[in-house]
């Protein structure tokens, strides 16, 4: 993001994610936030480390606990594929609930927040099991649990919260868009000038040959 004034602008290009697993299945590698833009994530290359076969058991145990039975088939199957890293996504919609859970988690935590600051785009907590259990429990808000591995895209539309966990090392590229279908649920409280909105089309296009430039461009 880059602002000009009171007026944020979207920071529209690709990123790149180079980074290893937390230690710790309670933290995750980016925490809880959300994008003003939506978002194409690619992961082109996860390892783990040669003989580290306890890394292998606990990604199968995290596949197993959170995904579907097919997820978990593709990484147990005869040719089976290194889940690199877990996804939780949540609904747009449900933004403000989320926000009011983790303020309540801060005050729990005795953590002050500071007027004008702002849970989720302060990047400031992973919902590890517990959390989204709670979360669940007491706003009825559940995400999706999605596991990527090499070749994986996620979409993230804008406005979602997200969050990540690596269960190996990644490299991940991402790609920003705007289509103007998600516009409306740009998230509160920034006031966001998008220049010029492109149209549906020509905005997937543009992201689709993004995408595929930077995958030229790191592989
Ligand atoms: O891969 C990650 O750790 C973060 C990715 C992310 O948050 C994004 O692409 O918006």
């Amino acid at each position: 993001m880059y602002g000009d004034g009171d007026v944020m602008y979207g920071d529209v290009g690709h990123t790149h994610y180079y980074a290893g697993s937390p230690a710790h299945p309670s933290c995750g590698t980016t925490n809880l936030h959300l994008d003003i833009s939506d978002a194409t994530n690619v992961m082109v290359y996860c390892s783990v480390a040669v003989g580290a076969e306890e890394d292998e058991e606990m990604i199968r145990e995290t596949v197993k606990n959170e995904c579907c039975e097919q997820t978990y088939w593709r990484c147990t199957s005869s040719t089976p594929l290194t889940v690199g890293a877990m996804w939780h996504i949540y609904a747009a919609g449900d933004t403000d609930k989320i926000r009011s859970f983790l303020s309540k988690v801060l005050e729990e935590r005795g953590v002050q927040q500071i007027l004008g600051t702002d849970p989720i785009h302060d990047q400031l907590i992973y919902l590890d099991s517990d959390l989204r259990r709670r979360l669940h429990q007491e706003h009825g808000v559940q995400g999706w649990a999605i596991a990527q591995a090499v070749g994986d895209a996620i979409f993230i539309p804008a406005g979602a919260p997200h969050q990540v966990r690596n269960l190996c090392s990644c490299i991940k590229v991402a790609e920003d868009f705007v289509s103007p279908e998600v516009s409306p649920l740009r998230p509160h409280p920034l006031p966001v000038s998008l220049a010029p909105p492109p149209t549906a089309r020509s905005g997937m296009c543009q992201a689709d040959r993004r995408v595929s430039t930077s995958l030229r461009q790191t592989c």
